[in-house]
């Protein structure tokens, strides 16, 4: 497994050669992806042909006022704190760090990487990102606020929430096995949230394959980049209500989906009793398995989705259009494994760019879930 990402000097040095290489197999190529690739029609938007580095020569992964090592000068230690305090909690309970990548999604996806989904309601009634519908479900707001914390003994005032939440999604695939990816810092927190916005806006889990390809599509992701992101539900846990039609009354047939593989119906149900509307026993692990052995982070989603193992729909659906391809390429052995890992990577790269306040705009929060005006 990679260790977390070195800090600092190797990204500020190749900064000036626009290239970061993380050192995500440096001799391995874009060729592996090349000679997998079933076409090239959607391939290689920032860079394919060099895919084992990181480009940020593009506005997208790269915006304005988010460089390496913002906090070098105010708050040298700042990303070790974050990192540190995520491997803390992770070995309490590992299921932070699922928690954590969900969360960083969710924030993005509304607004931008902005933190907005980490506030409170306003004492004026202000509602929410947390409260809507598909945000109630989130979990890591405990751990953000204990890395916030943390951050603020050293540098009061001084990092943002944002980043904090950037930093510590990326600490979490590591921990989890994912691959590590450079994260740019200098985001500001914004003093709002945004509760209308996030209906219809955020991928649901119960969508179909245009719904999910066009939520992405609206945050600028190639369906490339779709299949990619999903493969983030290698780990974490779902909850029952978010897949008990699919093994029960699939779209008012009374029977189960029939995209899904016999015996994973009754491995859902085993997790999912069908009485009543009740969440069942347990949380199901979004874990796939692999030879019966549970395995973290990685391409075997993809293999599962191929023998009709996936959980949610919107996990299954990626087999039923042209993403199919892409599927197939990341669940093709090793070779697919490394693909997918660097597709994996420059995704999260471009989330982690998506709309971020920086300069003098928004505000840094003290407590992650209000905003500096409401702590008074
Ligand atoms: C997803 O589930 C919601 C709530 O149960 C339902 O209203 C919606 O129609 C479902 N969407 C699809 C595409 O089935
Ligand atoms: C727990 C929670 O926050 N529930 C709210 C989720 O959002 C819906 C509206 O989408 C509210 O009605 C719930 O109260």
């Amino acid at each position: 497994m990679l260790g977390p990402l070195p800090r600092g000097t190797i990204c500020l040095l190749a900064v000036s050669i626009v290239l970061c290489s993380v050192g995500l197999r440096p001799d391995a190529t874009g060729s592996a992806a090349a000679e997998l690739s079933p076409d090239d029609d959607d391939y290689g938007e920032d860079g394919g042909d060099d895919s084992s580095s990181f480009s940020f020569a593009f506005p997208e992964t790269r915006p304005r006022g988010l460089v390496f090592g913002f906090y070098d000068d105010t708050c040298p230690d700042a990303e070790e704190i974050v990192s540190s305090t995520v491997r803390k909690l992770y070995h309490a309970d590992p299921n932070v760090a699922a928690a954590l990548v969900r969360l960083f999604f969710h924030d993005c996806f509304i607004h931008g990487c902005d933190a907005s989904v980490l506030l409170d309601d306003g004492a004026d009634g202000r509602r929410s990102e947390r409260d809507a519908g598909p945000n109630q479900s989130l979990r890591g707001f405990d751990a953000i606020e204990a890395i916030k914390r943390r951050v603020e003994a050293k540098c009061p005032g001084t990092v943002s929430c944002a980043d904090i939440l950037a930093l510590a999604a990326r600490d979490s695939l590591v921990l989890v096995g994912g691959p590590t990816y450079p994260v740019l810092t200098g985001r500001r927190d914004s003093d709002q949230s945004f509760f209308n916005d996030v209906g219809g806006n955020i991928p649901a889990p119960n969508a179909t394959y245009a719904m999910t390809l066009e939520a992405f599509a609206r945050r600028g992701f190639t369906d490339r980049e779709t299949v990619a992101l999903l493969g983030a539900h290698s780990i974490g846990k779902v909850r029952c209500r978010f897949f008990r039609d699919r093994i029960y009354n699939f779209a008012g047939t009374g029977a189960p989906d029939d995209s899904i593989d016999p015996d994973m119906v009754g491995e859902m149900r085993a997790v999912c009793g069908g009485d009543g509307d009740g969440d069942g026993a347990a949380p199901m692990e979004m874990v796939y398995y692999r030879q019966g052995r549970e395995v973290g982070f990685g391409a075997h989603y993809y293999a599962e989705l191929l023998e009709g193992r996936g959980i949610l729909r919107a996990d299954q659906q990626l087999t039923a259009g042209s993403t199919v391809r892409w599927v197939r390429v990341y669940a093709s052995g090793a070779r697919g494994e490394k693909v997918f890992r660097e597709d994996f990577a420059h995704a999260m790269v471009k989330l982690s760019a998506l709309a971020p306040l920086t300069g003098s705009d928004g505000q840094v929060r003290i407590s992650c879930s209000k905003r500096v005006d409401d702590n008074t």
